[in-house]
């Protein structure tokens, strides 16, 4: 017998605490597959993504798409994002996704803007100065220079991965106040900035996949079930939906030892000590939206510049 995690609360809290600002790191069902080729005033990218996305709503959020929200861009050298609208504003009577889906509209129209640079950390300052609706988000951006270095900035709990030759060679990790309190940017003042972000870069070898979630996936697979998936198929597409699939059989799964169950009993929460005696302990997957988004790592040839499509924005996913 197990019980299940979804027990906690399964929304994100909200969080009016005082921002702080770190020292910056010095190292710095729907389905796409986009080729990303560098915009025409830009060089040509030695390296390139083919990425595949795929996000499934809470099932309790079908009927209104849920509130994660994301965009992919072939500008610059390609640019991958999602934000996860912090749920727990539904009590207060705001649409949690208000926030998000701005977030990354704004994002969106702000990726060519010279200040910008291919610095997702200015990105999330100027997207989220032009966000006017309340409410709040977590958030992940990451940019491709043509040097094939991915530049990466993380408010919260969404996450990326890094896997070559089979192995994890990057990963971001989750920013939060307590457990299930991530760090959001907000309407509120109280919130987190750009300067909270976590900032860091890798430079990508072709063969690279590039996996980025939000905490409804991370929470709910492995990475060494990433691993499984991602050696098996090679089409980004096919790589993201059967990625999402997973979370989602995983996240009703009250049986399943999921990572976000390790997580909590990591942090003290359990069965009461009667079932512990009866060898009970607590476990599940955590029902959540869950968005993935998969970049497969190319060197740039005439071959991908072919298929290059527009700029893509989900923003708004329609069921
Ligand atoms: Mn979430």
């Amino acid at each position: 017998m197990t019980s299940p995690v979804s027990r906690l609360s399964i929304s994100h809290f909200l969080c009016f605490l005082p921002s702080f600002n770190p020292k910056p790191l010095k190292l710095t069902s729907i389905s796409h597959r986009r080729q990303f080729s560098p915009s025409l005033c830009q060089p040509r990218s030695e390296l390139s993504f083919t990425v595949g996305t795929h996000l499934i709503p809470h099932p309790a959020k079908v009927h209104t798409g849920g509130e994660d929200a994301f965009f992919v861009s072939i500008s610059k050298g390609g640019v991958l994002a999602i934000a996860d609208g912090v749920s727990g504003w539904a009590e207060r009577g705001v649409n949690p996704a208000l926030f998000s889906r701005e977030l990354m509209a704004n994002a969106s129209n702000l990726v060519m803007n010279e200040e910008v640079n291919c610095n997702p950390q200015m990105l999330l300052m100027k997207a989220h100065a032009a966000t006017s609706s309340t409410g709040s988000a977590t958030a992940i951006v990451a940019m491709l220079e043509k040097n094939g270095v991915l530049n990466i900035a993380n408010v919260g709990d969404c996450g990326l991965r890094i896997f070559r030759k089979g192995l994890l060679i990057f990963t971001t990790s989750p920013q939060e106040h307590y457990f299930n309190c991530p760090y959001q940017l907000s309407s509120e003042k109280a919130g987190q900035t750009y300067h909270d972000a976590m900032v860091c870069s890798v430079k990508l070898l072709e063969g690279d996949t590039i996996v980025m979630g939000s905490d409804g996936f991370f929470d709910n697979v492995f990475d060494h079930e990433i691993v499984a998936v991602i050696s098996q198929f090679k089409d980004a597409a096919d790589d993201a939906k059967r990625l999402a699939d997973l979370a989602n059989t995983h996240s009703t799964d009250v049986n399943f030892d999921s990572p976000y169950s390790l997580e909590a009993r990591s942090r003290g929460f359990d069965v009461p000590l009667w079932r512990k005696v009866l060898g009970q302990k607590l476990t599940g997957g955590k029902p959540d939206d869950i968005t993935v988004i998969v970049g497969h790592v190319h060197e740039l040839h005439t071959g991908y510049l072919e298929e290059s499509e527009a700029v893509t924005a989900d923003l708004s996913p329609l069921f």
